[in-house]
């Protein structure tokens, strides 16, 4: 039996970490009986925290699904990291749901995670319903709570249950909307329904009547109603909450203690009625063949679309691609093409997650989220769709990594192995990057912060069996002469029978920054035959790999080879290739060398209030300030930085700006080393990786 597509609900779960998220995730499942036993973090036993180096950390690293029942709704459920080296897994997985659920904590302050993913879930239009949790906590001052939410993220955070008993006492809540009271006994999930009772009557008045005001805000019409009315029915506030909700200017409450089982129920049933079901989200933005804008509209009639919004790569189990259905129905059995690459697929066993587990099916439809097994041409953030409308669904927005290391593997011969895994890691992790510097030769893993390129290390380890070490990446120094100068190479060798003879006379000047290598030939009257002239120029070229002073590549320089003397038997394009790098070795001793080093481009985002330490440490980095412009209550600081002075900005900034402070980089270009540095730097550069 297909499912009803008005009774799909996919739902992210996220907030800042340490909030609940997992434990909330855990207690749905098994609010709606999906699970015989409530999982828990703390005993290991949590059907979301399964791998393990969350299991060693009781944190969250990656997202992962799990499909409930409620009361004939299909509700998956994607819990997602919070920390800040991984809450970007949020951000991805917000592009496979229809929903979100906030966790909050009463008792600690909303944090720069908790706005970002807010932040993402208003740019990308998802209603949202916040989950006070740990409601069992001593001592809360829910006034002060919401009033703290609704400022740090700019909105109305307003109770849509109100809790019955405070810390220790908290025993279950009273549903605005209906005034029924759920009051839970044990921690068993059983609870039951009643009247608010007589002592909180007025609180709940009260509550009541700021759930009231806050609905009315949300739609112009019922506003007016209810100003002139004074009060409005069920249904108006029904409909004022639901238009508030979907542009964020309201983020309902609910009151939860995943570690006392309470308000599960009660959340699910909010999560059936406020959030939308798939397919009356919003259509989706994409590109048609012809490079044409289009929407795909949730429309269980359209030809498939699928999202492919997460990968799953499992040494054992293979590639799995999680898919949200955009429109239309995939089956089994069937073929799609992959819209990025135009390549076919054929699509062989459908999936369902559930935690670790997964279950066939036969079919998926519009706004389920469903799993294909073994796409091995087809990547997170790509398109898949039916061959007859083979259009591409906005891909994700490419991640800047805030951090580089350059790995090695312990063991001697390892490093292809270890480069292997480390791929196929990033291509369950869309934060993890792996390359190889062209300059150094080094393979460089980059990621969000030294946390996660950590974790990154440790899960290659346990999935692919190889160890690396972590050392901080070389600088790529170059180096370029400064005078122009000429210069002489001679290689005669006799040895027995004939012997090796080349001589080339050249000429050598600087150019500009960014001028790269340029050589000519002014050879006139055969001095050298003009088939060798090439293998002179490969010999300079080979001599500028390495310069003088630290072995680095030399850039910008202009060589013409002016003169020269050749011998019929014993010149080959080997000596004219030996003189001409003898020459340029000549050269370059003499042509006053120096150390380029690299520049890139920072663009750092900080709030006003810190602007003052983020600036005076640019300063210590001998940053260039090229410009600053505000933005909100931000300020976007510009700067040229050398590259050796960032290689570990991403901690730092995240410590001057208790983490609200984010940055952008790329290279920029080359300049001069300054004198007093040149040391350190040849001694990094020939001795090893920096540290
Ligand atoms: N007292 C109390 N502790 C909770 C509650 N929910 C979760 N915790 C605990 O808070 C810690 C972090 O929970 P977890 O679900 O991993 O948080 P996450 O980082 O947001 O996923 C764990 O030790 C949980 O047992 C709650 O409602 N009350
Ligand atoms: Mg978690």
């Amino acid at each position: 039996m297909p499912t009803d597509v008005s009774r799909i609900r996919t739902i992210a779960i996220t907030g800042q970490s340490g909030v609940g998220k997992t434990s909330v995730a855990d207690a749905l499942v098994f609010a709606a009986g999906g699970n015989n036993r409530l999982g828990r973090v703390d005993d290991e036993s949590s059907l979301f925290d399964t791998e393990p180096e969350e299991i060693r950390r009781r944190s969250t690293i990656t997202s992962s699904l799990h499909g409930l029942t409620w009361k004939k709704n299909e509700i998956t459920v994607i819990d997602t990291p919070g920390q800040g080296n991984f809450v970007l897994d949020a951000m991805f997985t917000l592009r496979g749901v229809a929903g979100m659920l906030l966790v909050l904590d009463p008792g600690s302050p909303v944090q720069a995670e908790t706005i970002k993913v807010w932040n993402w879930a208003k740019e990308e239009g998802i209603p949202t319903i916040a989950v006070l949790n740990r409601m069992d906590r001593p001592d809360i001052d829910l006034d002060s709570c919401l009033a703290s939410v609704s400022e740090s993220l700019e909105t109305s955070a307003t109770l849509l249950h109100l809790p019955i008993g405070n810390g220790e006492e908290f025993s279950g809540v009273v549903n605005l909307l209906d005034g029924k009271a759920y009051t839970y006994g044990g921690d068993d999930g059983s609870f039951t329904v009643g009247d608010a009772p007589a002592d909180i009557a007025d609180q709940v008045e009260l509550a009541k009547s700021v759930l009231t005001e806050a609905a009315a805000e949300g739609d112009d019409e019922i506003l007016e109603r209810y100003l002139e009315e004074g009060e409005l029915s069920a249904e108006d506030v029904a409909k004022g909450l639901a238009a508030a909700i979907s542009f964020g200017g309201l983020l309902p409450v609910l009151c939860t203690s995943a570690s006392k089982n309470i308000g599960f129920p009660q959340l699910l049933d909010e999560i059936v009625e406020l959030l939308p079901a798939p397919a009356d989200a919003a259509a989706a933005k994409a590109t048609a063949d012809n490079g044409d804008e289009v929407e795909v509209a949730a429309s269980a009639s359209d030809p498939f679309c699928g999202f492919v919004f997460k990968t799953i790569v499992d040494p054992h189990a293979g590639h799995l691609s999680v898919v949200r259905v955009m429109s239309g129905t995939i089956s089994g059995d069937s073929q799609v093409i992959n819209a990025a690459t135009d390549n076919k697929e054929r699509i062989g066993h459908l999936l369902r997650i559930d935690g670790k587990k997964t279950v066939q099916v036969d079919s998926a439809s519009v706004g389920e989220i469903v799993a294909i097994a073994k796409l091995k041409a087809t990547h997170s953030g790509q398109t898949l769709a039916d061959p007859a409308r083979s259009v591409k669904i906005r891909p994700f927005a490419d991640v800047n990594p805030a951090i580089s290391f350059a790995i090695a593997a312990k063991k001697r011969g390892d490093e292809d192995k270890a480069t292997q895994g480390l791929l196929k890691l990033a291509e369950e992790d869309l934060a993890l990057h792996v390359e190889r510097d062209e300059s150094t030769g080094e393979i460089l893993l980059s990621g969000s912060g030294q946390l996660h390129v950590e974790v990154s290390c440790e899960r290659l380890n346990r999935k692919y069996g190889v160890e690396v070490e972590l050392k901080a990446p070389k600088v790529p120094y170059r180096e370029t002469i400064r005078k122009a100068v000429s210069a002489h190479g001679r290689l005669k060798k006799q040895t027995g029978g004939h012997g090796q003879f080349a001589d080339c006379r050249i000429e050598v000047e600087p150019l500009p920054s960014g001028g790269g290598f340029e050589f000519e030939s002014k050879i006139v009257g055969g001095a050298i035959p003009r088939g060798f002239i090439p293998a002179v120029e490969k010999g300079v070229s080979d001599a500028m790999k390495s310069g003088t002073i630290a072995g680095c590549q030399v850039v910008d320089v202009r060589v013409r080879l002016v003169d020269g003397q050749y011998h019929d038997v014993d010149s080959s394009e080997m000596a004219f290739k030996v003189a001409g790098s003898m020459a340029m070795k000549d050269a370059l001793g003499q042509a006053k060398p120096c150390l380029l080093e690299p520049f890139v481009s920072l663009q750092v985002t900080v709030p006003d209030e810190c602007m003052g330490d983020v600036m005076g440490d640019l300063n210590s980095r001998r940053a260039k300030v090229e410009g600053m412009d505000q933005s909100g209550h931000n300020q976007v600081i510009r700067a040229k930085v050398p590259m050796a002075e960032v290689l570990r900005y991403a901690p730092d900034l995240t410590s001057m700006t208790s983490g609200r402070g984010s940055f952008e980089m790329g290279f920029s270009h080359y300049e001069q080393l300054p004198e007093h540095l040149v040391a350190k730097a040849v001694q990094e550069t020939k001795g090893g990786a920096a540290e």
